[in-house]
């Protein structure tokens, strides 16, 4: 292998890598179902939370399914800012979280060290 391949390959890996940490970080944003009366959607929890940033309307009960696919200590506990809530997940199962929004803003979610991020969006 020449200096120039080897160039190559170190270039290639480097934008593969790249691209693998954007979709990793990516932010993703979905609105909540309705679904009789409850609004609902499901939170994929392996290496972070996917979707990550959810829209919900104030004053109707919202209920998130939490599908923690990994053993991971650090996605064990979910935790609601402000709200009192704090879930252990199951692992490599569903988990629920309800409640009801009632007023506007933003609800923060993290697991306990802060790795994980996402947030409710009441409108
Ligand atoms: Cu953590």
């Amino acid at each position: 292998m020449d200096s120039r391949q080897v160039i190559g390959i170190v270039l290639t890996a480097g934008i593969f890598g790249i691209f693998f940490l954007w979709l990793r970080f990516q932010r993703k944003q979905e609105k909540a179902e309705m679904n009789s009366g409850v609004q609902e959607i499901t939170i994929l929890v392996k290496g972070a939370y996917d979707p990550n940033i959810i829209t919900v309307k104030a004053g109707i009960p919202v209920r998130l399914h939490f599908n923690r696919q990994e053993h991971a200590d650090c996605s064990r506990y979910v935790t609601f800012e402000g709200m009192k809530i704090r879930k252990d997940l199951k692992a490599f199962g569903m988990t629920d979280v309800e409640f009801t929004p009632t007023e506007t803003g933003e609800i923060p979610f993290t697991c306990d060290m802060g790795m994980y991020q996402g947030k409710i969006v009441v409108e």
